[in-house]
């Protein structure tokens, strides 16, 4: 509820003067993205007094959405990191499976030193990485059968994110890897084009994607980063001030987001197997690794393994 004064500022100021802020994300407002969204338009809002409106935006083709904010068609982008190695090669280091021991790792490699390195590495590419915000550990969905180890995955058609790792990795379990928008994944899935698909749990509830799916196994085979991403002209317009007061919204977005990726970690399991899942929860997470082995050193080397290897190493 906006306080007195913002609400006076809002009413008088016509629409026309407001400045308007569009962000697209892919997902339900009701989800962990539309919780970090909604929390970075009331902070940014209310910082400057209702001068800038920002308008949620529902576009669940995320590669589409960071070109728009690429071009400026919109003004900023919040989802999963899946396509956005397409446009900035460096962050394609996040997407190798078991990178990442738990989210408090993630979390705190992100908001450090290498995620903050990893965000100057956007500006080149002509967009603006503003903030990590989060979308979860992945997990395994299907139509077909229980999936207890790496080789009851053989030959499934496994829906990926339009990302190279991820894709590799799923070749290496001997599955069928089959890229698409997530835009697609329901039809597909209903269609019966793709088996199987992978998503973290806020993802799979928020979707309802037990309507179309029978089996979940709790794999957390590689964890997938969110972002904030903005087009370059909109913040080289933002004064000092105001450029400011959005990256402290962006801080309060990524706040919000995490915790409620949390909230839905905890209590997503339970509630997908009152829909009607299947859940396999006692996962040999190392019969995966070493099944994945061979690949991942193939697929590292193209990585910089450097910077890999100060991710593993790092501590709280
Ligand atoms: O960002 O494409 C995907 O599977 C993403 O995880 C989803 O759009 C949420």
């Amino acid at each position: 509820m906006l306080p007195v004064a913002g609400l006076l500022a809002a009413m008088s100021l016509p629409a026309a003067a407001q400045t308007q802020v569009t962000i697209q994300h892919p997902l339900p407002l009701n989800s962990h993205y539309g919780a970090g969204a909604t929390a970075v338009k009331e902070a940014f809002e209310r910082a400057t007094n209702n001068r800038f409106r920002v308008n949620i935006q529902r576009n669940d083709n995320e590669r589409e959405a960071i070109e728009s904010a690429q071009i400026g068609t919109i003004e900023c982008y919040l989802g999963s990191t899946g396509p956005v190695g397409n446009f900035v090669p460096e962050v394609r280091v996040l997407d190798v499976p078991f990178l990442f021991r738990d989210s408090a790792h993630a979390r705190g490699v992100l908001d450090g030193e290498i995620g903050q390195g990893l965000l100057a590495r956007f500006q080149p590419r002509g967009l603006v990485g503003v903030a990590w915000m989060e979308n979860g550990f992945r997990h395994l969905t299907n139509s077909r059968r229980e999936v207890n180890t790496p080789g009851d995955m053989r030959g499934m058609k496994v829906r990926t994110m339009e990302n190279q790792v991820h894709m590799r990795a799923f070749s290496a379990l001997g599955a069928l890897p089959t890229p698409m928008a997530f835009s697609e994944l329901v039809p597909a899935l209903q269609q019966g084009t793709v088996d199987g698909q992978e998503n973290p749990i806020p993802v799979i509830v928020a979707n309802n994607l037990n309507q179309v799916q029978r089996f979940l196994t709790l794999t957390s085979h590689v964890y997938s980063p969110a972002i904030l991403i903005c087009n370059p002209a909109f913040m080289g317009r933002l004064n000092a001030a105001d450029r400011a007061a959005f990256t402290e919204a962006a801080r309060a977005g990524a706040a919000a987001n995490r915790a409620r990726v949390t909230a839905d970690e905890q209590s997503g399991v339970e509630e997908l197997r009152r829909r009607g899942m299947t859940v396999v929860t006692q996962v040999d997470n190392g019969a995966f690794q070493s099944a994945l082995a061979p690949q991942a050193a193939q697929i590292e080397q193209q990585l910089d393994q450097a910077l890999l290897r100060r991710i593993r190493e790092w501590r709280q």
